[in-house]
């Protein structure tokens, strides 16, 4: 008996201590000027990462990418006993704890399926390989738009027989079942995690809209509680039971991607628009009930829109008790964060509404620029993404939805022409992709941070005006710590590190460079 027990210890003790074979491939880089690189990805070639092996109790792994070239390199070290003069030390303690963390992804919007499946089967493949699976950087959250957002090739809804208040002709779109369902499972059967869909509607069928289109700003007609809003509700339902036939489900949905778009944008983007009071009103009376009715566990995500909202609209929403007991959390865009700081809206509205969590829900680059909507190997549109991450993780949001997983050289297709910038461009006519800093910078969080992480207590000995060091520490459900390290600035930073159960750590932020430090506590 004992013996087996040995025997299959044995085992176990082996499988741990071989290293898996370092099969790690390293990037092939292609520059567009000194500092701008990407990794160019083929159907026979892409980098790849190792799957995250733990470091032995007293030593730590680095991941480091930098301006300079570095992208996710591995590298060990031990912890000291002391630490002489660091100039800044970050202390951890994790007896203060946070939220937990939901995780991080990005979203299969039409333009984004389009451009995956116009690359040759192997070099999608590798595309999805980089964003899903253990070889990967291990994104586990998926927005898809129920029919089309702008980044589609046509404006269209799932029922455009006017007056179908049955939804007897709702029918999923050619866009839905010949590439985003197929793509949804090639990349389910790559992960080696869970991973969590969620969908957001752009607009509804023309019919229901004020201004009876599709395309451009409308409400809903009518008011809550009408036919309009009951088939609008139950239009979700639909979606969710045609993706239940194709073996989907969704964690969530949003009320309605950007409920305020009409402010900022383009005449002709589909949308409709919600003040706060309405869409109360429309979870409370319809769209809670109706998900609450219907055989799905799909949570609802209010709001999905800038924070310079809140906490006005989850005060509004989630003020209002029947609203709230529908609602799981708030949806946030980021594309107005530089005039809005994140404590008087992030943190504000987690200290009103403690039991839902924030989840940033969309972001890209190069949105609003006319000439330059892709940017390609551009560094600081990676470490403004980090920047956003890491602020938005220490006031307590749950996690960061990137945009379009893919996109071409222009930033589209987008039949708005509202072009912008992805971690991944594809240039089909060649059968490649680039993977861009954003790429990495995302790596960087998404790889190392399960589902079900939390954010932990890190003390800075210093604040100074020039160390603009950013930071955040995490708990994993393994027990393993997770601390990520920003340097946006020109120049080395030394600075420590310490876990008061473990020592220290003496290390350098390189200019412009992100690291991601993981170890054990025991
Ligand atoms: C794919 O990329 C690899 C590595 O950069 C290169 O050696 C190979 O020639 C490329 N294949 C094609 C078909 O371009
Ligand atoms: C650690 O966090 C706990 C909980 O917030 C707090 O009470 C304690 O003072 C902190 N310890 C240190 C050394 O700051
Ligand atoms: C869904 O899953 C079931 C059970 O695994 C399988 O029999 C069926 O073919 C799947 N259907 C689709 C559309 O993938
Ligand atoms: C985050 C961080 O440490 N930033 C530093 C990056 O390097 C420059 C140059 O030393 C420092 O000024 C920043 O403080």
């Amino acid at each position: 008996m004992w013996a087996q027990y040995a025997g299959v210890l044995g085992w176990l003790l082996l499988l741990q201590a071989v290293p898996r074979a370092a099969g790690a491939q390293p990037c092939s880089p292609k520059y567009f000027g000194r500092d701008s690189m990407v990794c160019v990805c083929n159907a026979t070639y892409c980098d790849t990462l190792d799957p995250v092996v733990l470091p032995a109790p007293g030593t730590y792994v680095k991941y480091e990418s930098s301006k300079a070239g570095k992208r996710l390199e591995r590298s060990e070290g031990s912890f000291q006993r002391s630490l002489r003069a660091p100039g800044l030390l970050l202390t951890l303690n994790i007896s203060a704890l946070y939220q937990h963390v939901k995780g991080f992804g990005g979203s299969l919007s039409d333009a984004a399926a389009l451009n995956i499946l116009g690359l040759s089967q192997p070099a999608q493949d590798n595309l999805l390989q980089s964003y899903f699976s253990e070889n990967g950087i291990e994104y586990n959250l998926v927005r898809v738009p129920m029919a089309c957002s702008d980044f589609s090739v046509r404006p269209y809804s799932y029922d455009d027989v006017p007056y179908d208040y049955e939804l007897k002709h709702f029918k999923l779109a050619e866009e839905d079942v010949k590439m985003k369902i197929p793509i949804l499972h090639r990349a389910l059967a790559m992960a080696k995690r869970p991973l969590s869909l969620y969908a957001s509607p752009w607009t509804s069928p023309a019919w229901m809209k004020s201004n009876e289109d599709v395309r451009g700003k409308g409400t809903l007609k009518g008011q809550a509680g009408d036919k309009y809003h009951k088939t609008w509700a139950n239009y979700f339902i639909k979606f969710l039971d045609e993706y239940a036939k194709h073996n989907l489900t969704f964690w969530a949905v949003t009320a309605q991607n950007e409920p305020l778009a009409a402010l900022l944008a383009h005449p002709q983007f589909p949308t409709i628009a919600f003040t706060a009071v309405q869409q109360r009103d429309f979870v409370a009376q319809d769209l809670g009930p109706a998900l609450a009715q219907s055989s799905h566990s799909t949570r609802l995500i209010i709001m999905d829109d800038q924070r310079i909202h809140l906490p006005a609209w989850a005060k509004a929403v989630l003020g209002d008790a029947t609203a709230a007991h529908y609602v799981a959390g708030v949806g946030v865009h980021w594309y107005l964060d530089s005039i809005v700081p994140a404590s008087c809206s992030l943190e504000a509205t987690h200290k009103l509404f403690p039991n839902h969590f924030l989840l940033y829900t969309e972001a890209c680059s190069g949105f609003l620029t006319y000439r330059f909507s892709v940017s390609l190997g551009c560094w600081e549109r990676g470490d403004r993404y980090s920047h956003s991450i890491l602020t938005v993780l220490n006031h307590f949001v749950a996690g960061w939805t990137d945009w379009n997983l893919a996109l071409d050289l222009q930033g589209g297709p987008n039949w708005v022409e509202n072009y912008v910038d992805s971690p991944v461009i594809v240039d089909s006519s060649k059968d490649v992709f680039y993977k861009q800093p954003m790429f990495y910078h995302m790596g960087h969080f998404s790889k190392f941070i399960p589902e079900g992480s939390r954010r932990v207590g890190l003390h800075s000995s210093r604040r100074c005006l020039f160390c603009q060091l950013e930071h955040v520490a995490l708990l994993r459900p393994d027990g393993t710590i997770v601390l990520v390290v920003l340097n946006r600035s020109a120049w080395d930073v030394s600075f420590g590190i310490s876990d008061p159960a473990v020592g220290f750590i003496k290390a350098v932020a390189p200019a412009s460079s992100i690291q991601t430090y993981l170890w054990r506590r025991q």
